[in-house]
């Protein structure tokens, strides 16, 4: 496995040149499983940002990219997807040093977002647009147009997938894009947009802006020449978004946080369920919006289940992602552990009580990175804050319950309504629950897979709008509806 030999100089992508802060302004990005410095990146500012948004207009509004046939814009697509293929080794590695994942998890992010590129890819080719038997002399039909200039905006907890669950669909459908990754995990987006350039893709299309979320995010979400902001990160920052987005009525997408059930019925099959509450709130440290991070047990199995649960949970392997023994990795920045350490000990003070983990890791080198053991608290109530908000960590909160109607109320107590998961081995049970849960994403008797092809996204405070799928299509598409008069003479609707 290659290891980063110096410090890279990332830099901003506008109008097809690279570009560094006007004022010269960088920012450190670090390896948070050691503290070293990885990468410079440049921290830009209004100026820049309004560049971008100035290119992307000018290119969408020339039709250079929009009214492109989508044959063309799809062998794009596949180009970039290729790419990701051919470097995924470099891009999976650089995505572990900077965010903190295992790198098996890297790889399935590289493999998953060429798979992303080439499904829009098929999917901007398919018959589009409906027609209408309307009353004669007319022909109604609807057609598909892009929105226009798209703001994207992402977080730090799948860097390169987030980017291109937005960037696919926006340009399939023939957007102009300004980016934004998260000043904590610019490295794999640099990659990106390289791959952009190595396929052609006309200057302005795709520009990437980097700095702070108050500054250049605020202005993607403000500016009246940006027609639609999607946007993937946390729920305060997602309603400084819709409001920012109101003056000249942005079209909106948001993919929020979540504090998602996982609901286990004494007639689950156990080991099953166990393994998937492991991988729903242990994968990807916890940080990971649908994470299934609310585990709700019936009281006949409760002490059995928890018992497995600790013994398993403890013996997951935390280390540097790098290493190919780690199973998790550290926390994403300094920031972040210590909001997780905090809620850790809100929980201790709330009274929940902790049956495994609850601490920092720092022996054996450890100290330098931002690590937590797997944590598990039980005894909890609903009214407990450790149990409604959002820990974004390997933080698991155990509830109780007696009947299917009690584990539905407590699925659904909170103001999220991401995802959830049902384990029981009766079918009808499976489909009952699922059907009540206020949630976007679900599962039986499974907790965690994502298929570029079905809709993602959350009911209540979770979000507005679906990512991937033909859903995640429509959501960078206008629908403009077309009426041809077949008889060109007066219609004679006033008299005189
Ligand atoms: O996210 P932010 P943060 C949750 C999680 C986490 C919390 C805070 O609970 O602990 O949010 O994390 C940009 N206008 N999630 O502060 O602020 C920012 O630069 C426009 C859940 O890191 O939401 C970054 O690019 N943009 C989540 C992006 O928003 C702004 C993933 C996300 O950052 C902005 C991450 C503004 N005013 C955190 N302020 C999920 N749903 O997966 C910031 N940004």
């Amino acid at each position: 496995m290659p290891v980063l030999t110096e410090v890279l100089n990332l830099k901003m992508y506008i109008n097809g040149d690279w570009v560094q802060a006007e004022d010269g302004k960088v920012n450190d990005i670090i390896n948070p499983a050691n503290g070293e410095l990885i990468a410079k990146a440049p921290t830009g500012g209004l100026s820049e940002t309004r560049q971008a948004i100035g290119a992307a207009r000018r290119t969408f509004d020339s039709g250079e990219w929009s009214e492109l046939p989508t044959v063309e814009r799809a062998q794009y697509l596949r180009a970039i997807a290729d790419k990701l293929d051919e470097k995924a080794e470099e891009i999976a590695l650089l995505e572990t040093l900077d965010q903190g994942k295992p790198l098996n998890e890297s790889e399935i992010d590289v493999a998953d977002a060429a798979a992303c590129f080439r499904y829009y890819a098929g999917m901007i080719t398919q018959p589009d647009g409906q027609t209408f038997h309307v009353a004669d002399p007319m022909q109604a039909m609807v057609v598909r147009e892009p929105v226009g200039v798209c703001a994207l905006i992402v977080p730090w907890n799948f860097p390169l997938l987030m980017s291109v669950w937005k960037i696919a669909p926006a340009l399939a459908a023939g957007n102009t894009i300004v980016f934004k990754p998260s000043e904590v995990t610019p490295v794999s987006a640099m990659k990106l947009f390289e791959i952009l350039e190595e396929v052609g893709l006309p200057k302005g299309v795709a520009n990437m802006v980097l700095g702070p979320g108050r500054v250049v995010g605020n202005e993607l979400a403000e500016s009246d020449l940006v027609d639609k902001v999607s946007f993937t990160g946390g729920t305060e920052t997602g309603r400084n978004i819709m409001k920012a987005a109101a003056g000249n009525i942005k079209k909106i997408s948001l993919e929020l946080g979540g504090k998602s059930p996982n609901i286990v019925f004494a007639d689950a099959d156990i080991e099953t369920a166990i393994d998937c509450t492991l991988i729903g709130i242990f994968f990807n440290q916890g940080e990971v919006c649908s994470a299934g991070s609310r585990l709700l047990l019936e009281e006949s199995i409760h002490d059995e289940f928890i018992e497995r649960l600790v013994e398993r949970a403890q013996k997951i392997v935390v280390g540097q992602g790098k290493d190919r023994e780690t199973e998790m990795g550290p926390l994403v920045s300094k920031q972040h552990l210590e909001k997780v350490l905090s809620y850790i000990e809100i929980g201790k003070q709330e009274g929940a009580r902790l049956v495994c983990g609850g601490n920092r890791i720092t022996e054996n080198g450890f100290d330098k990175g931002y690590f937590v053991e797997p944590t598990i608290f039980v005894d909890t109530n609903p009214d407990m804050r450790i149990v409604q908000e959002e820990i974004f960590g390997p933080v698991l909160v155990v509830q109780k319950f007696k009947t299917e109607a009690e584990a539905i109320e407590l699925a659904n107590g909170t103001a999220f309504g991401l995802a959830a998961g049902v384990f029981t081995q009766d079918g009808a049970k499976g489909l009952r629950v699922i059907k009540k849960m206020r949630a976007g994403i679900t599962w039986v008797n499974n907790y965690g897979p994502t298929y570029n092809e079905a809709p993602w996204g959350g009911y209540k405070q979770s979000g507005i709008g679906r990512g991937l799928g033909t859903f995640g299509l429509d959501e960078f598409m206008e629908v403009k509806q077309i009426n041809i008069n077949l008889n060109v003479e007066p219609v004679g609707w006033y008299k005189n």
